[in-house]
């Protein structure tokens, strides 16, 4: 007991406190960017950005040195540099506290910037080393306080004046550091290796390309959204957690139950078969009336009734069973898949490949299903099956066995309760009634006429349809609401249902005042 309450121990954990605060920041770092993305990990952001913007010459000097090991290299070389100052954080909270944590909080900073400035960031980027940061100082604070003098205690509650306590947590957060460090950067390696996967995959040329768009679809009314939805902009809805992360060369479907030959079918396989573009509008069942869970885009794949027919479907059989990589079921009508409507097995979406949270590499669109019904992404399994023998996830949990999407409409602009001059105000939106088509839109001031509103250009039966309406507002509070009329001359249903069971109905309506 000679080195009691000595200076070089206690100097010696300080710095150890340092190390294992930055250590536990980078590791929750690390699990905070999985949902977001590789870059998004402070120290894999600032990795890069150094790579990025370092010299020409020190990057031919490292890969000369380094060979193809040069970013391992510079991955160990900021490693030894961060253990350094995390030591020189511990020691400089102990003495002059809490210069260690502001010097923690400005390395969080520079994560947050390196973050924010990877191609495609965005402001979730940040999240990840701001947590860092806030885990670090939080866990640098804990551990200098456990070192601060405890003269009431004695050996072995204290050795070399050090409490047990500090050891146990110290001990303890680096092992926790550990786990979480590795299960984040796994993940994060996952993801890349998806994302490097989807960057290498060039789509081939349809056999059956999209009919050009013609003018005149779109209406170009401010606030009315775009007849094609951007991949950035379309709603994602599905129950993973964690997004799948197949590769093309992971990817196969198997195809089996009632079928006359049991199938599967391999990446190569698929690129084998000609190729189909078709614009397909997509809705999910749990839109609301006037909600935004609904997207157009243009889809490249090979039509289903095609994949399905190498299989073939044997009598009885009236349900095509998908599965997911992450095990979510879909049940389909065959005759949805065979009746000639372009089903497809997409593997491109708006001239992109898949974005992964859009089932990379391939995903079903069927038109006139809504999602939880057609639109299995990282689809890798098809039973064909009967709708009285087995049921998919979202039919064990009450939706409807059949989701045909519902014809409806809906008001884009002008914002609700905004106040307006008196004259012309453009009222626009959309509407939709897939597989079947809108012929009419019309709009109703209070408890006025029906009166139609100005259609955009047809694209296709299976897209939705933009439509606005010259309305000459006058003075006063007005309640303005918009039906659809199908093609085969349904109206829109005016009853308000909830989405549950079968999808939503009722009017879209905005009230506005004229002043
Ligand atoms: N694997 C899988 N695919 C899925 C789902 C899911 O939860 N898991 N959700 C479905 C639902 S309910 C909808 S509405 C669409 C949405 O597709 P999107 O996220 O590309 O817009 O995906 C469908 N495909
Ligand atoms: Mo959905």
């Amino acid at each position: 007991m000679t080195n009691f309450g000595s200076t070089p121990v206690r100097s010696a954990c300080a710095a150890l406190s340092g190390v294992v605060a930055v250590a536990a920041g980078l590791a929750v770092g690390e699990l905070v960017a999985v949902p977001i993305s590789p870059d998004a990990s402070p120290y894999f952001a600032v990795g890069s950005t150094v790579v990025d913007h370092s010299p020409t010459s020190v990057r031919e000097w490292a890969i000369s040195t380094f060979g193809t090991s040069d970013k391992t290299a510079l991955f160990i070389g900021m490693g030894v540099i961060i253990v350094l100052i995390a030591a020189g954080c511990g020691l400089a909270e102990r003495l002059r506290p809490p210069v260690g944590s502001v010097i923690i909080g400005v390395f969080a900073l520079v994560g947050v910037f390196a973050a924010m400035g990877r191609p495609g960031s965005s402001v979730t980027y940040m999240f990840p080393s701001i947590v860092a940061g806030a885990v670090g100082i939080l866990v640098l604070r804990v551990l200098i306080s456990l070192l601060a003098d405890r003269p009431d205690l004695e050996p072995p509650e204290k050795a070399d004046g050090v409490s047990r306590r500090f050891v146990l947590t110290a001990g303890g957060v680096i092992a926790a550091a550990a786990v979480v460090g590795t299960i984040g950067r796994r993940m994060l390696a996952d993801t890349a290796n998806t994302l490097a996967d989807r960057a290498r995959l060039v789509l081939p040329v349809p056999a059956k390309p999209a009919p050009p768009i013609p003018p005149g679809t779109d209406l170009d009314v401010d606030g009315v959204t775009r007849f094609v939805t951007g991949n950035a902009d379309f709603y994602r809805i599905d129950t993973a957690l964690q997004v799948p992360r197949l590769t093309t060369a992971d990817w196969s479907l198997r195809i089996h139950g009632m079928v006359d030959k049991e199938v599967r079918l391999s990446w190569a396989d698929l690129l084998a078969m000609p190729m189909t573009e078709r614009l397909v509008t997509l809705t999910c069942v749990s839109n609301e009336v006037g909600g935004d869970l609904i997207g157009n885009a243009k889809w490249l794949g090979v039509p289903m009734k095609e994949v399905l027919e190498l299989a073939g479907v044997r009598p009885g059989a009236d349900m095509l069973l998908s599965t997911s990589s992450d095990g979510w079921t879909c049940g389909t009508p065959v005759s949805a898949v065979t009746d000639g409507r372009d089903a497809l097995l997409a593997i491109g979406m708006n001239g992109e490949p898949l974005p992964i949270e859009h089932g990379y590499p391939i995903r079903q669109v069927i038109p006139g299903l809504y999602g939880y019904v057609s639109a299995t992404k990282w689809v890798v399994d098809w039973e064909i099956t009967k709708f009285s023998e087995a049921k998919a996830y979202w039919s064990t949990r009450g939706w409807s066995e059949l989701g045909p999407i519902k014809l409806s409409s809906r008001i884009d602009r002008p914002a609700n309760s905004t106040e307006h001059a008196p004259g012309e105000v453009v009222i626009a939106g959309t509407a939709w009634a897939q597989h079947t088509g809108i012929e009419r839109v019309e709009v109703r001031i209070d408890d006025g006429p029906w009166q139609p509103a100005e259609l955009a250009t047809e694209y296709s039966v299976d897209t939705w349809r933009q439509w606005k309406f010259a309305w000459q507002a006058t003075s006063g509070e007005h309640d303005v609401q918009c039906r659809a009329i199908d093609k085969k001359g349904n109206a829109q249903i005016e009853d308000n249902a909830s989405p549950a069971p079968d999808g939503s109905t009722g009017l879209d309506g905005r009230t506005y005042t004229i002043t």
